[in-house]
């Protein structure tokens, strides 16, 4: 069987608790307390190690997926988290005030991995309806140009296991 290691990031309330809690084959392992600070505002659970699950795809693809915090505070995390992956998805909330901003902050955050060591890349755009119309692929593809081509960027729910799929197939595709 071929193990995979993903990894999903971006900002608090992107969906990566979420993903992975209805994407698991199993009872996912979640490091989640009671935000301390303005994110309380937001949200009566964040993440502050990781999250893990892991979901067999077929006979032969095993896919073990980490999210990260999406606090800053907690961004040593991100690097540990990261060594060894084969694959990265920054999800980022349409709903949000500045959601290319999110983008490329966490583009930039995961330079290394994204220009220096080519890993394979997705950008799932989540909490996508009917009030943000607006809002389109393209305009985050501008962003990822920036950084490097043909970055495959999906509308995503993030509580839907069939958008979940396509996610990591498309990172799966790309080894
Ligand atoms: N409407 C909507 N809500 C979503 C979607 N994805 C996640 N959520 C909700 O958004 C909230 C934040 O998600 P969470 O997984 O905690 O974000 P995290 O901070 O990235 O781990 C949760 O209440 C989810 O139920 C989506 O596509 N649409
Ligand atoms: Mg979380």
């Amino acid at each position: 069987m071929f193990e995979h290691k993903i990894i999903f990031t971006g900002p608090v309330g992107s969906g990566k608790t979420t993903l992975i809690k209805a994407f698991s084959d199993h009872d996912p392992v979640l490091t989640e307390v009671r935000p301390s600070d303005d994110v309380a505002s937001m949200k009566n659970q964040t993440t502050v190690a990781m999250d893990y699950g892991s979901v067999v795809l077929d006979e032969e693809t095993k896919v073990h997926m980490y999210g990260t915090p999406g606090q800053h505070r907690f961004d040593f995390m991100w690097e540990i988290l990261s060594r060894g992956s084969m694959g990265l998805a920054i999800l980022v909330n349409a709903r949000a005030p500045d959601p290319l901003g999110d983008l490329r902050f966490y583009m930039e955050a995961f330079k290394k991995l994204i220009v220096e060591d080519r890993t394979p890349l997705v950008i799932g755009v989540n909490h996508i309806d009917k009030t943000n119309p607006h809002i389109a692929a393209a305009d985050f593809k501008q962003v990822t140009d920036e950084f490097r081509p043909n970055i495959p960027v999906l509308l995503v729910d993030v509580r839907e296991g069939k958008d979940v799929r396509r996610l990591i197939m498309s990172l799966l595709f790309a080894i």
